[in-house]
């Protein structure tokens, strides 16, 4: 049950990590993107804060050494994650958007948008690397950040999310997963949140404040 883990723990990560999702600069190089396959029907379009499921493989464009299959990972299951939001090289945020479930994308990425002068883990990926993905992709959800996530954590409706709420919220999380947890991680957890998402001190999450990938209504 990868998949049911996976989703579950994510709005908490989510809600714990700090929102390093807007990169800056304006980049002269580009992601190319080549459509291999379109589905009949192709809804919904991926965007920003969705939940993905996808396969990807990666390879060097320097000499199509495969460095990576999320097929060989998590026993074959396809990765979960958030687009758009930094989970993922900035390249492949920019290039899974308006994608569909059922497509399927070769992606060129270069360096500056992908691991840099740096390269990553000890040469795996070399220094000024261009990066080349193919990339399928299954499902397209709502991400943790959509309006009813919020709605299911603020119990009392009052468009804010206090203390309580998020107490509960992470309580019955860890009763869902059934993990083994200290007392001590719940609080910690908790007070992480408000430390990140509670701009103005106020002791409330607002829903502006909740709502960082801004395309939902609330
Ligand atoms: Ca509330
Ligand atoms: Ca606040």
């Amino acid at each position: 049950m990868g998949r049911g883990l996976s989703l579950l723990l994510l709005p908490l990560a989510l809600l714990a990590a700090t929102a390093q999702a807007e990169g800056g600069a304006a980049t002269a190089e580009e992601v190319k993107i080549e459509v291999l396959h379109l589905p009949e029907v192709c809804s919904p379009k991926s965007k920003k804060g969705d939940l993905l499921n996808a396969h990807y493989d990666g390879f060097l464009a320097s000499d199509g050494s495969k460095f990576y299959c999320s097929r060989t990972q998590n026993e074959g299951h396809p990765k979960w994650f958030v687009l758009g939001v930094g989970q993922v090289i900035k390249g492949l945020d920019i290039a899974m958007m308006n994608m569909c479930p059922g497509e399927k994308r070769k992606v060129v990425i270069p360096p500056s948008l992908a691991y840099g002068q740096q390269g990553y883990e000890q040469g795996k990926i070399p220094p000024n690397a261009t990066l080349i993905f193919e990339i399928e992709l299954y499902a397209v959800n709502k991400g943790p950040r959509s309006v009813e996530a919020f709605n299911q954590i603020d119990k009392d409706g009052d468009k804010k999310l206090s203390e309580l709420e998020i107490s509960q919220y992470l309580k019955e999380e860890f009763a869902r997963d059934g993990k083994k947890r200290h007392p001590s991680v719940h609080d910690e957890i908790l007070a992480d949140i408000f430390k990140k998402n509670d701009h103005d001190g106020d002791g409330f999450i607002s829903a502006k404040e909740y709502n960082v990938y801004q395309h939902d209504e609330l």
